[in-house]
């Protein structure tokens, strides 16, 4: 990248049968940076979303659904190694789209697109399937073993928070397990997306395995995938509430959903923790990429002994974090995606006031002086003294805000944490390995991390328990939710 922002606006196309078409109305994707254009996008049509369900079934009659695990996995990982050749491109985009660092983005979102198609090669290619050896009624043998199938056409719906690392955590292994995608990224970024459907042409994905639709959720590409009756499968991550309206639209074909959806998470930090460690740990996980990660924690819950100094040492580092370009190397800021999302974490950080929270650092917006005004950044946030039942400790608000309050015995912890209608992470700051193992035990949380936060093993179980989704993904997991198990009995005897 060479200026401050993108050349553009250039125009986005949709992917269908292996060809960008055109066609149809437009919208302005702006940047959270300046509010300036940066990319045209064509918004699919019914009609288009017909093509792209079409072309995935013709595919799988194709080649593509000859194709075994070990041919498959060396198609993923020509994409990895083709999206590792177009990285530079693919950082641009995604800087673009978010406002991000490109840092961020150099060392966490693009490498993790390509890991994510590597990962799957190797788990496709290596994963057991059950076999049992069953007596028979007549004292013979007979031997039970599960096959894998591809579920057919499956519709990728991310968000737009991390969008190349969370659209490619769904794809590769939908098309380990032989399956051709439909995916619809957010409307806020619909640019790696589009790379990466040239990143499939030319890494010689078959056409019709990979096809992309851009737009928006009701009424447009979302919805029109979701209601399809070709597509088999919906594999969807954002908000819980529209989980729920695409658990509706997806009950008249009873298609398979698995749902990665919204987080109120908690850090717990206890007495005995290094502290050091606890106060670095919770800067990123609560202002990793401008708060808006779902794993991010937005509640942090202190054994008293520390509270006050554990507090201070935040909120001065929060209050320090360093706003800049996202081309700057230094920047540990980034802005909201965009004008709606900054007045809804604005509202948040209004209703935290009404309800009584002390501000200890930002709860407003920066000024720059520049080009900058124009984007949607708002002051990272640490508040304290509201009780659990207080809305701002309830709802996610998924902006760069943390609100720290005390505990006294770890059974207290376990409540405060477990407060909330969401469950999908929690993070434990402790020394003590017994605390370290209830907390995984006794946290409603699919992943309790300790001393760590976004450590990521990709062959581990991924999800939400309670409103935080449907499901599992990860490792053998996504190969359960992308294929189906054919059980063969063959009597020996
Ligand atoms: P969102 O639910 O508004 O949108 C996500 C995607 O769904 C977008 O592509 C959108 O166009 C589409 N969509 C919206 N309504 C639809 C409908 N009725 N039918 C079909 N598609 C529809 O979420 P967002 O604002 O883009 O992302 C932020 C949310 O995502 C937060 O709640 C965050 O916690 C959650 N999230 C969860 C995870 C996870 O792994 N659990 C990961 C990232 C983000
Ligand atoms: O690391 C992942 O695989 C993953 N799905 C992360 C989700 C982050 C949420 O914003």
């Amino acid at each position: 990248m060479t200026g401050r922002a993108p050349a553009g606006p250039s125009r986005l196309r949709n992917f269908v049968g292996g060809e960008f078409v055109d066609g149809g109305s437009t919208f302005t994707k702006v940047s959270p940076v300046t509010g300036e254009p940066v990319f045209e996008v064509v918004e699919a049509t019914r009609s288009t979303v017909d093509d792209t369900v079409a072309a995935a079934r013709a595919a799988l009659r194709g080649p593509w659904g000859r194709m075994g695990e070990r041919e498959r996995a060396e198609v993923l990982r020509r994409v990895a190694d083709e999206l590792e050749r177009r990285f530079d491109d693919l950082v641009t985009a995604e800087v673009a789209d978010t406002g991000k660092s490109i840092a961020q983005a150099r060392t966490l979102d693009i490498p993790r697109g390509a890991a994510n198609f590597r990962a799957f090669a190797e788990i496709v290619a290596t994963a057991p399937t059950e076999s049992f050896t069953t007596v028979t009624p007549t004292g013979g043998r007979a031997l039970n073993y599960a096959v894998r199938k591809p579920v057919g056409v499956v519709a990728v719906i991310v968000p737009w928070n991390l969008p190349l690392l969370l659209l490619t955590w769904k794809v590769a292994p939908a098309l380990a397990c032989g399956n051709a995608v439909v995916v619809k990224p957010s409307e806020e970024t619909p640019a790696s997306a589009t790379l990466l459907a040239e990143v499939m042409a030319a890494a010689g994905v078959p056409d019709g395995v990979f096809n992309l639709v851009h737009g928006f959720g009701p009424d447009s590409a979302g919805e029109f995938l979701t209601r399809h009756p070709g597509v088999d499968a919906i594999t969807f991550t954002g908000e819980s509430a529209t989980g729920g309206a695409i658990m509706r639209a997806a009950a008249d074909g009873v298609k398979a959903v698995s749902f990665e959806l919204g987080g109120k998470n908690a850090g717990l930090v206890f007495a005995d923790a290094d502290l050091d460690a606890a106060v670095a740990g919770s800067m990123r996980s609560s202002f990793t990429n401008g708060g808006q990660v779902c794993l991010c924690t937005e509640r942090i819950y202190v054994q008293r002994q520390v509270f006050d100094e554990f507090t201070a040492r935040l909120a001065k580092r929060a209050g320090e974090l360093a706003y800049g370009w996202p081309t700057d190397e230094a920047t540990a800021t980034m802005p909201l995606i965009s004008p709606q999302h900054r007045a809804k974490v604005l509202g948040a950080y209004e209703l935290a006031r009404a309800e009584g929270a002390e501000v200890l650092t930002g709860g407003g917006t920066p000024t720059f002086g520049d080009a900058r005004d124009g984007g949607s950044y708002v002051q990272p946030t640490v508040l304290t003294g509201l009780g659990p039942d207080a809305r701002t400790n309830r709802e996610e608000i998924f902006g760069p805000v943390v609100h720290v309050a005390p505990f006294d015995t770890e059974d207290e912890a376990y409540a405060l944490a477990n407060g909330t209608e969401y469950g999908l992470a929690a993070t434990v700051w402790t020394r003590d390995v017994g605390v370290a193992h209830r907390a995984g035990v006794r946290l409603d949380a699919g992943i309790v991390w300790v001393n760590t936060w976004f450590l990521r093993d990709l062959r581990t179980p991924f999800g939400g328990v309670k409103a935080s989704g449907i499901g599992r993904e990860g490792g053998v997991h996504s190969l359960n939710f992308y294929s189906e198990l054919t059980n063969v009995c063959v009597d020996l005897s």
